[in-house]
């Protein structure tokens, strides 16, 4: 090894290491020959390599373009983490596929049409002084106008907002410094209203605009009748940004056509890029959002189009509240440095960035210093008087990010395909480096924020052409890592993004993220509250009333309980799932075959399917999650028959080919089967009526239920033995069939009561026996263990005594399964039930509360 790598080595493996690796010595040198790395390369890659089970330092979110979602990756390993369903229906997560989600989607229609995707562009996190505070992610939509806020807390999208007056919107999702307000700016200038206006009267009835859309940071919401819009004119807004520190309480948002001018291939004008770009300036709009919202709380001040209010520009600008500034033309981003003082510029088709000075604006602004006018009556400042100054960067300046080095900007250059690190206090420029190719937006860690972290900078390259394997004529995308924490940048690696154009990106420190691991038992994650169709174990049924079926279902690992459905064609069939358990990672997909239906249920998740049984037929249903050992054998029946028609049945026809004997053998087992199902009723009965069932209103009513059905049996038992009589073994052993189907429910419906009544007359809980009682529940120990009796797993009726120092084995047992899986009591039940008792992550206090009720079980076992 020569002397160099040998440093090499050390550096990267430590010098501890060198000697005790298990690759042995000589082994880098080796790999780096193979391979054909530098010691560059080395280098970088340990820079971003994460061992496994290894944590990134940021997260970011990126827009997934046309995808319509969000992606999320960690830096600096840029391991893609996760894709947000958004405006686009995902399968996977069952996004547009299950009610509930479908529901958030379907806020997104626009004029009643559904709307199954979109063209996603600006992240934005939620801010508190200006800094990310990891709460809500917002992000919009250009093609629809649309802006959705996803909760931080389980990555799901919570809500969608259209907006009613604009036709497209590019300038958004940016939060004010305090999350006050989301700035949404329209794009492409269109009528304010939904009606038919001439092109040719574009400067009359066409408009652009910003929408200020109210947030409630608590809650997570866009308040839409809190929100406003201002009116601007047909400039093509482009890209915005919100005022923080000395400018908080303002908007800046870019245009590229204040030519308006509107084309026309077709009558033999030139095309719109040529007359968009003829002014050398194009105009950055400023404005008070601050004091237009205070203006949007009196009805004098605005008009309503749409249900949107709308400040007209009239008003804006007579309160002082709207100006417009010149800039280099046909502009892209526009963005604010940390402290608010300083007001970036890129002018796209000029090579300079333009560094205005807010002090300097607001100055002009005070006094009254006014350049002109424009066509509208807007003032306009001068351009020199409110510059601090302007750069040459190259050719197609676009975005700006910032480090946490004072004065330090990052700019991309589409045409150059460059990053351009200089300084917008010096206006002095101080590194660039090459990235392939074609850089849209940068993405710094929280660099947009008012505390930028440095480190690093990702570029969001549009092309990729030699960088990847070919995987036909669409490449993927390419997100390349620069290093930043040096004098100079460094490029460290590329990462294909197999998903949209990603346009805009955010990245914030993953420490500030506090995703939970589950929810409460019966949630519904898309409100957060209680779902209606929440359903413990024990309480699944099947609910019919008219053509409409309701399935209360329930799944833990591994079985789906109700496991057969039939219902007639044409049914509507509702379905409520819950996923019973508390165990982390444990999710439970949901699917009946043929019927385009979908759910992702995530542990204590409650959601709906829902569709209309026209398919007569046998129907799969099943957990599409690899969740246990026991995952494909997770499944059941939806039977769909056809009320009008006769149906020959199979049994019929197997046994009609039976001899004498085996129809006897066959009755004789029905009838024997009958008779023991009715020793359990009996003993039910019995324990009924010696615990006084009849006291109690509620248990009264299921005894009543369950006599409605086992009063029906005698009738039924008469015909069997008519057929008997008459030598029709096979009709017997059908009217047999039918007393047991009322045996079943008598038995199911007995069986609740006794329950019910076990309650009642058993001694009090305490309430550390109650809290234990409801925790055995809803923590999904009732999905495997029913009291009193063995089910998919052991009776747990003297649990305690059974095993030395009882209460101490069952609480370690309960709090780390695992590590006893291995015993040889626990070998055993493992083999018996084929299960193995999952970790339900209960806290301390729980599991005490859990043998608090084992001693309440114990002190009842003669009830159960
Ligand atoms: S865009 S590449 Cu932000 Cu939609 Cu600039
Ligand atoms: Cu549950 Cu597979």
């Amino acid at each position: 090894m020569n002397y160099k790598l040998n440093t090499l080595s050390t550096l990267v493996l430590g010098s501890a290491l060198t000697a005790t690796t298990v690759f042995g010595a000589g082994a880098l040198e080796k790999v780096m020959k193979d391979r054909g790395l530098s010691e560059n390369d080395v280098i970088r890659a340990a820079k971003t390599y994460n061992p496994t089970g290894g944590r990134d330092e940021f997260v970011v979110f990126s827009s997934g373009g046309q995808s319509g979602q969000v992606i999320v990756y960690g830096v600096p390993s840029m391991r893609i983490l996760k894709y947000i369903a958004v405006f686009t229906p995902e399968p996977w997560q069952g996004y547009g596929f299950d009610e509930d989600s479908l529901a958030v989607l379907r806020q997104g229609n626009i004029r009643g049409r559904e709307i199954n995707w979109g063209d996603t562009h600006h992240p934005a996190i939620s801010e508190k002084d200006g800094k990310y505070d990891g709460r809500w992610l917002a992000i919009n939509d250009k093609a629809n106008p649309r802006i959705a806020i996803i909760d931080l807390e389980d990555f799901e999208t919570k809500q969608i907002t259209v907006n009613p007056v604009f036709k497209s919107a590019h300038g958004g999702a940016f939060f004010t410094q305090d999350s006050e307000y989301i700035i949404e700016a329209a794009q492409y200038a269109a009528p304010f209203d939904n009606n038919y206006h001439p092109i040719e009267e574009y400067k009359e009835s066409y408009r652009g605009g910003v929408t200020m859309w109210k947030f409630d940071n608590e809650k997570g919401k866009i308040l839409e009748d809190k929100s406003y819009t201002i009116e601007m004119p047909p400039y093509m807004q482009d890209l915005s940004d919100a005022g923080k520190g000395v400018s908080h309480g303002w908007g800046f948002t870019n245009s590229f056509n204040s030519e308006m001018y509107t084309g026309g291939i077709e009558v033999g004008m030139p095309p719109n890029e040529a007359g968009m770009s003829r002014n050398d300036t194009d105009f950055l709009h400023v404005y008070n959002w601050e004091k237009l919202a205070k203006l949007a709380e009196d009805k004098a001040n605005y008009t309503v189009v749409n249900d949107m209010k709308i400040i007209s520009m009239k008003t804006a600008v007579a309160n002082d509240a709207l100006f417009l500034i010149p800039e280099p033309k046909s502009p892209h981003g526009v963005d604010v440095s940390p402290d608010g003082e300083y007001i970036t510029v890129c002018g796209k088709l000029d090579t300079h960035a333009s560094v205005y000075l807010w002090s300097k604006i607001k100055k002009l602004i005070d006094t009254k210093d006014y350049a002109g006018k424009d066509p509208y009556g807007i003032p306009i400042l001068d351009m020199k008087k409110s510059l601090h100054g302007q750069v040459e960067l190259g050719l197609g300046p676009l975005h700006n990010q910032y480090s946490n080095v004072d004065g330090e900007i990052y700019t991309s250059l589409y045409v150059d395909s460059q990053i351009v690190k200089w300084n917008y206090k010096t206006l002095k420029v101080l590194d660039k480096e090459n990235v392939h190719y074609n850089v849209g937006h940068l993405c710094g860690m929280e660099g947009k924020s008012a505390d930028p972290q440095g480190k690093y900078i990702i570029s969001l390259n549009k092309l990729a052409i030699d960088r990847f394997q070919n995987v036909g004529p669409l490449h993927p995308q390419n997100h390349q890592l620069i290093d930043i924490s040096g004098k100079t940048m460094d490029l460290l690696v590329d990462m294909p993004l197999p998903l949209g154009e990603p346009h805009q990106a955010v990245a914030i420190r993953a420490e500030k993220l506090h995703p939970h691991v589950r929810y409460k038992m019966g949630t519904n994650t898309k409100t957060g509250e209680q779902h209606i169709g929440k359903t413990l174990a024990g309480q699944e049924k099947i609910v019919r009333d008219g053509n409409k079926v309701t399935i209360f279902a329930t799944m833990v690992r591994s079985h789906i309980n109700p496991e057969r459905i039939t219902v007639n064609k044409g049914d509507i069939v509702t379905m409520h799932l819950t996923n019973l358990e508390r165990a982390q990672d444990e999710t439970h997909g949901f699917t009946v075959d043929h019927y385009d239906v979908h759910a992702s249920l995530e542990p204590g998740e409650t959601t709906t399917i829902k569709f209309t049984a026209d398919l007569e037929g046998v129907f799969p249903y099943y957990c599409t999650e690899f969740c246990s050992a026991l995952h494909l054998e997770m499944m059941g029946y939806l039977m769909v028959k056809d009320p009008n028609k006769k149906y020959e049945s199979a049994q019929k026809l197997k046994m009609a080919t039976m001899t004498a004997e085996q129809l006897k053998a066959e009755y004789d087992k029905t009838v024997a089967v009958n008779d023991a199902t009715d020793a359990v009723i009996q003993s039910v009965v019995k324990f009924l009526k010696e615990n006084g069932y009849d006291k109690h209103v509620t248990v009264k009513d299921l005894v009543t239920d369950a006599f409605d059905q086992y009063g029906q049996i005698p009738a039924q038992k008469k015909l069997a033995d008519e057929a008997v009589k008459a030598g029709d073994l096979e009709k017997a052993i059908l009217f047999e069939n039918m007393i047991w189907q009322l045996m079943v429910k008598t038995a199911d419906v007995g069986i609740r009561a006794k329950d019910a009544l076990v309650r009642l007359v058993a001694t009090k809980q305490t309430p550390a026996q109650e809290r234990g009682s409801r925790a055995f529940d809803e923590g999904g120990c009732s999905g495997c263990h029913v009291v009193g009796k063995v089910s998919s797993g052991p009776d747990l009726t003297g649990v305690l005594q059974r095993h030395e120092n009882g209460e101490k084995w069952v609480a370690d047992f309960i709090k780390d399964p695992e590590k006893m899986y291995d015993d040889p009591y626990i070998k055993g039940m493992i083999d018996y039930f084929n299960l193995k008792m999952p970790n339900q992550h209960m806290s301390d206090d729980e599991v005490k509360d859990i043998i608090e009720y084992f001693k309440w079980v114990d002190e009842n076992a003669n009830l159960f």
